[in-house]
């Protein structure tokens, strides 16, 4: 089969804040039907759906009560049916969120197959993602099961053989439907160490992140599922290094097509905790990417992502969303565009959407930015400095509505939105998508340009400045082309010498022909030279 994921592009949509048809407030499958031509104009060759399968949104979806059937809020399978028509009509493909690290505990499974699950008499020290112990006692059995996640999402026994064929069974169901590949939540945690043991600080992970058995069911999955369907697959993995990475993506391993990597996520973070905030050095940023372009360029494959629904804006977290707000989006944009893997956009990245400031706890719906509210309140860490973590780093950044307009609302719903609105929907938003200055329209050109550019697929990356502690450049190589990046991280201007070629993108209007060039501020250019 065709490798067509390497020369693709891919845009998440978060359903329940991509756009409401009905006035409830909450995004729906009618409501991304909607906006189907808009994203075929962007020119994104695969849509991810976070999931839209029934659940009682303990963590908005990813607790899931029910694998065949549609969230009501969202609509019902036939809606979703003419999704997959559409999306298929304009020449796109559809992409489902698979979540079977866990269920909901309102899964028909938590009561009738208890041995899906995982028990102890004895629970670990273990602290799950979302706070609090990752145990939690279950009157009826007198015993602990666990959840690496909220209590509500029990964590499933992959050491089961009938789970495991439970679960392949439900791929293949979505997968006769036609959608076409699946975005694997987790997947590298499916394994626990049988042994759980306490750990340092309570962070089991080295016991359940690429477990002992995680490529055997992979490989068992792959053999049964996903290699009898021509499909794209992208395992969500944290804590996985390069070397890892190569063993789920290899061709030769057959277990997935990519995975998405956190290391770059966590920069900007000063300890194991994310919301121990520290500044990016742009040098830390440049010698990361470099070791997985480098770690994945003759096996296996990068994504290549800035934001999704965990992470907070790009453009507020690594660029500028002030002065210089459509500048570093597209700089930042251009930065990620031309490296090696498949690249991701979330939405309203194309829009250069920010983070979000509101005033009241009582604003924010993310499950785990309440829990850590409230650990550290009673922690006695004060609101303001919680509320500043919040702002770094929350997920709810990434989750308000989008901005289609500057009507009410932001043009996303008629009704009362489930989560409010940026304020600055009235001055960032759609409506101008078409102006060829947009951030749309550039990311229209870099989608455009990969599609035709080998060299963007296939090319090698060879890091340039990599003491400047405000410029990102590099070149990619491939047979006699080059391409040369270059991108300023900062508000300074900066002098570099010329480059050769001839200019494909830039952010800028012009360049001078003169022997001492000078980058704008949050300037990004590229030549290209044959
Ligand atoms: O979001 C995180 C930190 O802020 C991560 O720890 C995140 O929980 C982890 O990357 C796993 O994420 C995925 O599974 C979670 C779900 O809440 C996330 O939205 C999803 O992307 C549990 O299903
Ligand atoms: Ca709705």
């Amino acid at each position: 089969m065709t490798e067509w994921w390497k020369k693709s592009t891919v845009y998440q949509i978060y359903p329940r804040s991509f756009m409401d048809s009905n006035g409830d407030g909450i995004g729906d499958i009618q409501g991304i039907i909607q906006k189907l031509d808009y994203l075929s104009e962007l020119g994104v060759d695969i849509l991810w759906l976070s999931p839209v399968y029934d659940s009682p949104n303990d963590d908005n979806g990813y607790d899931i009560r029910d694998y065949y059937k549609i969230m009501n809020e969202f609509g019902t399978m036939t809606d979703f049916d003419e999704l997959l028509n559409q999306v298929h009509a304009r020449g796109m493909k559809l992409v489902m969120d698979l979540v079977v690290n866990h269920t909901s505990d309102e899964h028909a499974w938590f009561s009738d197959h208890p041995d899906f699950y995982i028990w102890r008499d004895q629970p670990t020290n273990w602290r799950s993602f979302f706070g609090g112990l990752a145990w939690d006692f279950h009157e009826e059995r007198n015993q602990y099961y666990l959840h690496l996640f909220s209590k509500k999402q029990p964590d499933l026994n992959w050491e089961n053989p009938e789970l495991r064929n439970a679960v392949y069974q439900m791929m293949r169901w979505w997968l006769d439907k036609g959608v076409d590949g699946f975005r694997m939540d987790v997947i590298n945690m499916i394994s626990k160490d049988p042994q759980m043991k306490d750990a340092p600080n309570g962070d089991g992970s080295s016991q359940f992140m690429n477990g002992p058995n995680v490529h055997t069911y992979l490989k068992e999955m792959n053999k049964q599922v996903l290699s009898q369907y021509d499909i794209v697959t992208v395992g969500e993995s944290p804590g996985t290094t390069p070397k890892e990475a190569r063993d789920y993506t290899a061709a030769q391993n057959q277990e997935l097509n990519m995975i998405f990597t956190f290391e770059h996520m966590d920069l900007d973070q000063a300890s194991g905790e994310k919301w121990d905030l520290k500044p990016l050095d742009l040098i830390d940023l440049k010698e990361n990417l470099e070791k997985w372009q480098h770690g994945l360029h003759d096996e296996g494959w990068n994504s290549l992502y800035w934001n999704n629904h965990d992470q907070p804006r790009i453009v507020s977290r690594f660029g500028n969303d002030q002065q210089w707000r459509v500048e570093s989006a597209k700089m930042l944009a251009t930065c990620l565009h031309f490296m090696q893997g498949t690249p991701y956009i979330y939405q309203g990245e194309e829009l250069g959407m920010t983070n979000v400031k509101f005033g009241s706890i009582a604003a924010y719906k993310d499950i785990e930015t309440l829990n850590m509210y409230k650990e550290k309140q009673q922690a006695g860490v004060s609101h303001d400095d919680i509320m500043k973590k919040i702002y770094t780093k929350g997920r709810d950044n990434a989750r308000t509505p989008m901005q289609w307009s500057d009507e009410e609302n932001g043009g996303f719903s008629t009704g009362t939105p489930w989560i409010q609105v940026n304020p600055n929907y009235t001055e960032i938003n759609a409506l101008k998508y078409r102006d060829p200055n947009s951030i749309f329209q550039y990311y229209k050109k870099l989608i455009a340009l990969r599609k035709n550019m080998d060299i963007i697929t296939y090319g090698d990356f060879t890091l340039l400045h990599r003491e400047d502690e405000e410029l990102f450049a590099y070149r990619r190589s491939w047979q006699d082309e080059t391409l040369t990046v270059y991108c300023n991280f900062s508000s300074k201007s900066k002098r570099i010498t010329r480059l050769e070629g001839k200019k494909i993108i830039g952010n800028y209007p012009r360049h001078t022909d003169e022997d001492e060039w000078v980058l704008k501020p949050y300037e990004a250019m590229v030549y290209y030279q044959q």
